[in-house]
Formats: structure tokens, C-alpha cells, sequence
């Protein structure tokens, strides 16, 4: 008996049909969903992600737009071009793919972009509302992604042992929030956690958002187990996870790298977005 395979681009299209529909509302009010990714620098892996958030948003009728800025970019150009964004009313998210170049203040550009356009979930005044459990605002799209897939595989985390390994601003720290909020009893783990298998054994959900490639072995995991896979590492050219294809034997469920949590980050984004241009649009 093996796992069952969470088919993440099998769910994050179900999730782009049905957010069809309410573009198509949005546009008989004459409102184009419009979202701007700025991207700077040439990083290949950035490329690849911001190439498939333009192609799957125009796909589904959204307004989007790439800005590439070359490498060397001054920290205020980026600021400034923000600052344009926050002012433009077809403009109703802003994302600028991470990590930027090394010059760069990435918390001073993320604190740029207005709160109520940070379809990414990374101002302070979107994380803090997420720990705080006030209005709802906007979560990052890699962890709210991932509370989809649970839902629309028929988990629910009350009650249960979740164990995060990893502690970004980007997936682990907002994983952890979400689970809580979600009921679940929650523990984050990361580089200096001592005896991190004994962390491991204790999960009934675990989430795995470290960047190394097969880290977590079959025999660190409880039987049974509901196993999410972030990580995203190219290892002779092909892409892998950071959980061993081993644990596909203990596991209940378990996410593919490819085509587990990457294309739910994407279709998170697309809803995030149009959520946004409902709001500032009085839509409900
Ligand atoms: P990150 O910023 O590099 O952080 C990595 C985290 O993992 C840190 O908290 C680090 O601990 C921890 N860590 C590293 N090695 C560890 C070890 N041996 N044992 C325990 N903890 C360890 O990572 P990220 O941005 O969250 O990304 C993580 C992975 O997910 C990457 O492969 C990334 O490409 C992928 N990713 C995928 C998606 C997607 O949509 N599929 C989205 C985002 C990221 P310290 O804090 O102690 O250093
Ligand atoms: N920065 C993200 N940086 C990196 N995988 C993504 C991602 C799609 N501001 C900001 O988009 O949310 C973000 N906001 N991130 N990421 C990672 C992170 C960011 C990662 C993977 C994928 C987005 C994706 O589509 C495919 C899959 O898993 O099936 C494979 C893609 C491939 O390389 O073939």
C-alpha cells in the first residue's frame, strides 16, 4: 500500500475554472482583475515561476504584467516604481518576485508595496493580521495554497500534531499560523532544532520547506502520516523535493515535486488577486 498522490495541478485548474467565473462577474462591471510582477535580476529559477504566474493569469482572464528590471537596479528606482504601482487604479496586485539581488533591502521593498495590493501576504500589516486572526487579509500564497489542498483532500488539521520544518517568511513562519488558526497543534522546526527526527515521528501533518534536496526519510515518519512537500531543488538538472521518495510507503497522502504545491502557490496568487479587485470594487 502506498500513499495517495495529492494531484496539485490537477486541483490549483479546478481552482482557476472556478475563479473564472468570477472574473467574468467582475468584467460585466466593467473591471479587469490586473496584477504587476516585478522581477529583477536574471535568476532562472525566478524566470521560470514568473513566466507561468503571467501565462496561467492572462489564461483566466487577468490583466497581468511583467516589469523586468535589469540586475544593478538602485534600491530607490524599485521604490519609486512601487510607489507608481500603489497610485494605479488597474493596478490591483503588486508582487515582486523574491529573493532580489543581494543590494537590495527586501523588508524596506516589501513594507513599499501597499497593503491593500500585497496580493503576496508579506507586508508586516498583512502577517501581523494573520497572527492577531483579524479581517481577513491577505496570506501567502504558498502556505494558503497548501491549506486548499488539505481541505480539498478531506484533511482537517484540528486536533491534529502539524510539524513545520522550515521557518521563512515565505512558508514556514505563515504555515504555522494558518494550522494554528486552522486548530491544529503546531510545531516549528528548523536548522538548530535539536532531535528534529523525534519532531518528524510525532506529525500527523507535516510540512517541509527547508530547500534540501530528500532530507526527510521514511523511517523519521509516523505511518500514516499526511506529507507536504515545498521544496523545490534541481538536482542533475531535474527537479526534486526535500522529503525521500521512500516516504511514499509510510505516508496516507503525500505531494509530487513537480506538480504538488508549486502550481497551487500560482493559482493562490490568481484568487488573491482577484480578491483584491473585488474589494477595492465593492464586489462581495
Ligand atoms: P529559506 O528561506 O531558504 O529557509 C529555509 C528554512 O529551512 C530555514 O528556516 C532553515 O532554518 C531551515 N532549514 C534548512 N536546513 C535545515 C535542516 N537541515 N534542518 C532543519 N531545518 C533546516 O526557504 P524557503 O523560501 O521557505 O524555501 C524552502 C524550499 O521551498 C526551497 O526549496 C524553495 O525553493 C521551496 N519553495 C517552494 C515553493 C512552492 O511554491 N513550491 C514556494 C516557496 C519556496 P534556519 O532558519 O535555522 O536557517
Ligand atoms: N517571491 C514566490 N519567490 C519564490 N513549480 C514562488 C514558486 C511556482 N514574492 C514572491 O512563486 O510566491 C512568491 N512570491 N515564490 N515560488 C517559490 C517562491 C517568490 C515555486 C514553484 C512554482 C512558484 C512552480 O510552479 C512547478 C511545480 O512544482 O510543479 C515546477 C516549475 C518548474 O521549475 O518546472
Amino acid at each position: 500500500m502506498g500513499a495517495q498522490i495529492i494531484d496539485g495541478k490537477s486541483i490549483a485548474a479546478e481552482i482557476r475554472s472556478d475563479l473564472k467565473v468570477r472574473i467574468d462577474r467582475l468584467k460585466e462591471k466593467g473591471i479587469t482583475p490586473g496584477l504587476t510582477v516585478v522581477l529583477v535580476g536574471d535568476d532562472p529559477a525566478s524566470q521560470t515561476y514568473v513566466r507561468s504566474k503571467q501565462r496561467t493569469s492572462g489564461e483566466i482572464g487577468i490583466n497581468s504584467n511583467v516589469i523586468e528590471l535589469p540586475e544593478d537596479t538602485a534600491q530607490s528606482e524599485l521604490i519609486d516604481l512601487i510607489e507608481q504601482l500603489n497610485q494605479d487604479d488597474t493596478v490591483h496586485g503588486i508582487l515582486v518576485q523574491l529573493p532580489l539581488p543581494r543590494h537590495f533591502d527586501t523588508d524596506a521593498v516589501i513594507q513599499a508595496v501597499s497593503p491593500s495590493k500585497d496580493v503576496d501576504g508579506f507586508h508586516p500589516i498583512n502577517v501581523g493580521n494573520l497572527w492577531a486572526g483579524l479581517a481577513d487579509s491577505f496570506a501567502p500564497c504558498t502556505p494558503v495554497g497548501i491549506m486548499e489542498l488539505l481541505r480539498r483532500t478531506g484533511v482537517d488539521p484540528a486536533g491534529m500534531n502539524a510539524v513545520v520544518i522550515g521557518r521563512s517568511n515565505i512558508v514556514g513562519k505563515p504555515m504555522a499560523g494558518l494550522l494554528l488558526k486552522a486548530n491544529a497543534t503546531v510545531t516549528i522546526c528548523h536548522s538548530r532544532t535539536k532531535d528534529l527526527e523525534a519532531h518528524v515521528k510525532n506529525a500527523d501533518i507535516l510540512i517541509v520547506a527547508i530547500g534540501q534536496p530528500r532530507f526527510v526519510k521514511d523511517s523519521w515518519v509516523k505511518p500514516g502520516a499526511v506529507i507536504i512537500d515545498v521544496g523545490m531543488n534541481r538536482v542533475d538538472g531535474k527537479l526534486c523535493g526535500d522529503v525521500d521518495e521512500s516516504v511514499k510507503k509510510v505516508a496516507s497522502h503525500i505531494t509530487p515535486v513537480p506538480g504538488g504545491v508549486g502550481p497551487m502557490t500560482i493559482a493562490q496568487l490568481l484568487v488573491n488577486t482577484v480578491i483584491a479587485a473585488e474589494r477595492t470594487n465593492f464586489v462581495d
